[in-house]
């Protein structure tokens, strides 16, 4: 894991200010660093919707890191294999999926923490440890800072939503629009007004808490628009969208 990165990225939180990435589905390295250059504060590497699996998700997270970027590494679920393993290849955090209950939302914590934060699998031997390099005592202490973010998007999450605000450990709340959407009876209708005041509201509950919030946004104006009302994690769009526009784009402006 790279300290340096994760703190930059928490003091732009801490600060008020607006974090922005996307979700990457692809599995070379080199886009990783490609959004990093570019200017992306961090990118979510999808193991709930994309297809990388551990082994390639070691080499995005060097492609992230050398990219200057923060790696979130959304896990398929919320067991604790998938955290751990995540965090064991040196991700700067996770980020889980459908989270329904406050039980579920301490267990995802207690999985991603040593003690005295949690009961995460303990080994040093692996690649957030340089391999056994970094000293014992320093990484358990560090490996506590990879941050942690909750999904909620769902009837159940939204049910339980004073209860996950309420869990100590996690650092942002992040909302789903595309399943919000399909729990609200509009699947895919993210611009809904019934998707709009959902995610406003769980916004403002969040905010009341003290809670950081995150979003999905793949329109500019869906990412402004939830900037202005206070979310401070924006995930604008993913890899594979953003190529797709750019070659569509491209033609428009060259094809007769
Ligand atoms: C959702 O919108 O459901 C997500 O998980 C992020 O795109
Ligand atoms: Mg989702």
């Amino acid at each position: 894991m790279n300290l340096e990165i994760i703190h930059s990225f928490k003091s732009k939180l801490a600060a008020g200010g607006a974090v922005y990435g996307p979700f990457m589905k692809a599995l070379d390295a080199s886009f990783m660093e490609i959004t990093g250059y570019a200017g992306f504060d961090f990118a979510i590497l999808d193991m709930e919707h994309g297809p990388a699996g551990f082994a390639e998700m070691q080499n995005l997270i060097r492609g992230a890191t050398l990219g200057g970027l923060a790696s979130l590494v959304r896990t398929f679920d919320s067991s604790e294999s998938a955290i751990s393993k995540a965090l064991d290849l040196g991700a700067s955090g996770v980020q889980v999926p459908q989270i329904q209950s406050a039980d579920e939302a301490r267990a995802v914590v207690r999985a991603a923490k040593y003690f005295p934060r949690g009961e995460r699998g303990v080994c040093r031997f692996v690649r957030a440890a340089k391999y056994s390099s970094t000293p014992r005592n320093d990484y358990f202490a560090q490996a506590n800072e990879a941050l942690v973010i909750l999904q909620v998007e769902g009837q159940k999450g939204l049910d339980a939503l004073d209860g996950i605000l309420g869990v100590e450990g996690f650092d942002i709340l992040f909302i789903g629009p595309y399943d919000l959407s399909q729990s609200l009876g509009v699947p895919g209708d993210v611009a809904n007004p019934k998707v709009v005041s959902a995610i406003s509201e769980i916004t403002e509950r969040a905010k009341r808490a003290g809670v950081v919030t995150g979003v999905f946004a793949d329109t500019p104006e869906a990412a402004k628009r939830w900037r202005a009302a206070g979310i401070q994690y924006i995930s604008y769009s993913t890899d594979v969208g953003i190529y797709t526009e750019a070659c569509r784009g491209i033609l428009a402006a060259i094809k007769d």
